[in-house]
C-alpha cells in the first residue's frame, strides 16, 4: 500500500505586528457623492440645502471628480473647493450623514506602494489579496519581533531565502557563541560545537538546534534534522518569512529586514 510520508517539524521564524497608518490629504478640497443625480454648477450641488452647508465652509468651486460618462453612478461625485483654512477632514466629519450625499471624504493623495523585487513575487496572487504593499508602507518587521512554529513537512533550511530567519535553540547553544546554525563559507551548517549529544534544554529532543524531525518514516528515527523530502513546508516557511527584497526566491508577508 502506497504511504504518504509527512514530516512534522516546528520551524520558528521573525516576524512583527502592523502599527495604524497616517493618511495625507489635499487642504481646501473635500470629495461627495450626491445622494440622487442632479445638475450642478461652479457654484451650486442642485441641493439648497447642501449649498447653504458647503457656503459655510467657504465654498469656491464645484466641478465633476471624473470626466462625465453617459449613465454613470460616477457623475455624482463631485470635487468641492472650499476654504483652505477649513479642515478637510473636519468639514466631512462635519457634514457626514447629510441626506442629500451618500459619502464625503477628503481628497486623499494617491502614493506609490513598495513592491518587493523577489523572482516569485509576481506569482504570488495572495498578497494582492491581503494589501500586503499597503502594509509593507507602514511597517517591513523592523521591531518586535516575534516566533512562528511551522508544523508541516520540514524546510529546506539551508535555502538562502530562509536560512537568515530560521529560529536558532540558544538553550541547545553549547559553546555560547550566540548561534546554532551558520554559514561556513561553502553552506549553511549546524554549528558543530553545539552538535554535542546532550538534550542541553531539558525538553526531551538532545541537540535540536533548529527545529525537530518527528516523524521517523523516512530517516529510521526522529531526528535534529528538520529537512524538508517535498516543497511544501518549505513554501509555506517562504510565505511566512522568506527573506524580502533580496532579488532572489519569494517575498514573505512579513517581509523581514534580518
Ligand atoms: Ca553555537
Ligand atoms: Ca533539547
Ligand atoms: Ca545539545
Ligand atoms: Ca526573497
Amino acid at each position: 500500500m502506497r504511504t504518504a510520508i509527512v514530516l512534522f517539524v516546528f520551524l520558528l521564524l521573525s516576524v512583527a505586528l502592523l502599527p495604524a497608518r497616517n493618511t495625507n490629504y489635499e487642504s481646501g478640497v473635500v470629495v461627495l457623492k450626491l445622494r440622487a443625480e442632479n445638475s450642478f454648477t461652479k457654484s451650486s450641488t442642485g441641493f439648497a440645502d447642501l449649498d447653504q452647508r458647503l457656503r459655510s465652509f467657504g465654498l469656491q468651486e464645484i466641478n465633476p471628480r471624473f470626466a462625465s460618462r453617459a449613465k454613470s453612478d460616477l457623475n455624482r461625485i463631485l470635487k468641492v473647493r472650499i476654504d483652505p483654512k477649513f479642515d478637510a477632514l473636519g468639514v466631512c466629519n462635519s457634514l457626514f450623514g447629510h441626506p442629500d450625499l451618500e459619502y464625503i471624504e477628503p481628497l486623499y493623495i494617491d502614493e506609490v506602494l513598495e513592491a518587493p523585487d523577489d523572482t516569485h513575487y509576481a506569482a504570488s496572487l495572495n498578497f494582492a489579496s491581503l494589501q500586503a504593499e499597503a502594509a509593507w508602507d507602514i511597517h517591513k518587521c523592523e521591531d518586535n519581533p516575534v516566533i512562528i512554529a511551522i508544523v508541516d513537512t520540514g524546510v529546506s533550511w539551508k535555502h538562502p531565502d530562509l536560512a537568515h530567519n530560521i529560529w536558532n535553540n540558544l538553550g541547545e547553544d553549547a559553546n555560547g557563541n550566540g548561534y546554532t546554525m551558520y554559514h561556513n563559507g561553502t553552506a549553511w551548517v549546524m554549528d558543530p560545537g553545539d552538535l554535542n549529544g546532550i538534550d542541553d534544554d531539558g525538553n526531551g529532543k538532545i541537540d535540536d538546534l533548529i527545529g525537530w524531525n518527528f516523524i521517523a518514516d523516512i530517516y529510521g528515527t526522529e531526528n535534529n534534522d528538520p529537512a524538508d523530502p517535498g516543497t511544501h513546508g518549505t513554501r509555506v516557511s517562504g510565505l511566512a518569512g522568506a527573506r524580502t527584497n533580496n532579488g532572489i526566491g519569494a517575498a514573505s508577508l512579513s517581509w523581514n529586514p534580518y
